[in-house]
């Protein structure tokens, strides 16, 4: 007998996966997690018998010859699948997105790549194979597609997940019916939980990132808790998000993340729980911790993750050249055309009075005002960075107050400047791998 299953609390991806891995491997049965997320319960309620599953129960182990999981690595995540975790002539096919710590399940073969999602993995094989698709097998796996990488945008898509869909595309998928189920309407208790959030947001700046808390403890069951988390995202504007669910004598994280440099799946993992870049979940028992030691905890780990990446002293400019406030402006020209730069600090001592930048020069109308001195034109009330703070923190600056130059400053010094071309060529050239 030949399976594949995935996890538990099974998403789109997963089902999809386990459904691609029935059409990929002739003889295949799909197993599928008794307990499954919201939207793709209501999808297997219609849609069951269209394709080969079964449940846990349903498998005869002492049967099971090979075994195929796909969406996780791990065998805590499966459901029911323990019997088969030491059964020494077992063949295992791995199939996953996610590169984490907590990887346990040896497989006699994987096809393990960060990508967005495990759907993109199987419809790379099937397209190489010249597989064609039913429009009802393609519409599923393109709802797992496009739910793992908020339908081709979260930032870790590739250009393959892209291949993906429109390989899916090709085959018919149908978009209708994937919006169905991608977007399912809000319940009335969704959200009262939406509005309960609102209420109290704790905003918190980590090292330059602005991170959102919250802590809602439930006296109901919910259903999919990560469609509210994801609506409230979208209302509070961070860079990320943790919200901490309470009921009986759990709790429940989930995490979403905006930036590269904060990993979701890596800081849930300390709590046993998993994901990838931008969005994730762990469950951890009250009486491990408290709500408040997994906020310090979360904290600690943003603190010890920042401090590894890029920070705006690795990109800023120095030294940084600057003039006294009675410099004349025919000065400031020549200097900015020497140096080949857009923008000169105005500054006395320590103290920065104000930044002169080339669309400035366009105030000098009569050939006289040449003469005058700099302070004249420049632009007062300057915005500054740290440092320490991240390249993100500095281009949400720039863009909410439409500047292009920051000073760098520590200990009330300027140490350098970091400008629009910086921020971009940080983004665009030198985006780690
Ligand atoms: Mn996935």
């Amino acid at each position: 007998m030949l399976i594949a299953t995935t996890h538990k609390n099974t998403d789109f991806d997963g089902l999809a996966s386990v459904i691609a891995a029935t059409i990929l491997y002739p003889g295949c049965i799909g197993v599928v997690p008794k307990m499954t997320n919201k939207n793709v319960e209501r999808f297997l309620s219609t849609h069951k018998t269209a394709f080969n599953l079964i449940l846990p129960n349903e498998v005869r182990y002492d049967e099971v010859t090979k075994l195929i999981v796909v969406d996780t690595d791990q065998w805590q995540r499966l459901d029911r699948m323990d019997k088969l975790a030491g059964k020494e002539s077992l063949e295992i096919d791995l199939w996953d997105h996610h590169m984490m710590a907590g990887s346990d399940i040896q497989a006699s073969w994987s096809c393990k790549e960060r990508i967005g999602s495990t759907v993109t993995l199987f419809a790379r094989e099937m397209q190489k194979r010249g597989i064609q698709l039913t429009p009802l097998d393609s519409t599923v796996l393109l709802i797992g597609l496009y739910e793992d990488t908020g339908h081709l945008s979260f930032p870790g898509t590739t250009a393959d997940d892209a291949r993906a869909a429109a390989y899916l595309l090709d085959n018919k998928a149908d978009l209708n019916v994937a919006g169905f189920f991608l977007n399912p309407p809000y319940e009335e208790n969704q959200k009262e939980i939406l509005f309960e959030m609102m209420k109290r947001t704790e905003k918190r700046t980590i090292f330059g990132h602005s991170i959102g808390f919250n802590h809602v403890t439930l006296d109901k069951k919910v259903p999919n808790l990560a469609t509210v988390v994801n609506m409230y995202r979208k209302i509070v504007n961070v860079d990320a998000l943790f919200v901490i669910f309470t009921s009986d004598d759990r709790h429940s994280i989930i995490g979403r993340s905006g930036v590269e440099s904060i990993d979701i799946g890596q800081i849930l993992g300390l709590f046993g729980g998993g994901g990838h870049s931008g969005a994730g979940s762990a469950t951890v028992k009250d009486s491990e911790m408290s709500a408040d030691t997994i906020f310090e905890k979360i904290i600690t780990a943003l603190a010890a993750n920042s401090s590894e990446s890029i920070h705006i002293a690795d990109i800023m400019s120095f030294p940084v050249i600057s003039v006294a406030p009675e410099t004349p402006m025919r000065e400031v020209q020549a200097l900015m055309t020497s140096n080949k730069i857009r923008g000169l600090m105005v500054t006395e001592g320590d103290n920065i009075l104000g930044i002169i930048v080339l669309w400035d020069l366009k105030k000098v109308k009569k050939d006289i005002q040449w003469d005058s001195p700099v302070k004249a034109f420049m632009a007062r009330n300057i915005l500054s960075i740290g440092p320490g703070d991240s390249p993100s923190a500095a281009a949400r600056i720039m863009i909410e107050n439409d500047v292009g130059h920051l000073p760098v400053v520590q200990d009330d010094k300027m140490i350098g400047i970091v400008t629009r071309t910086d921020i971009l060529t940080y983004y665009y050239d030198l985006l780690p791998d």
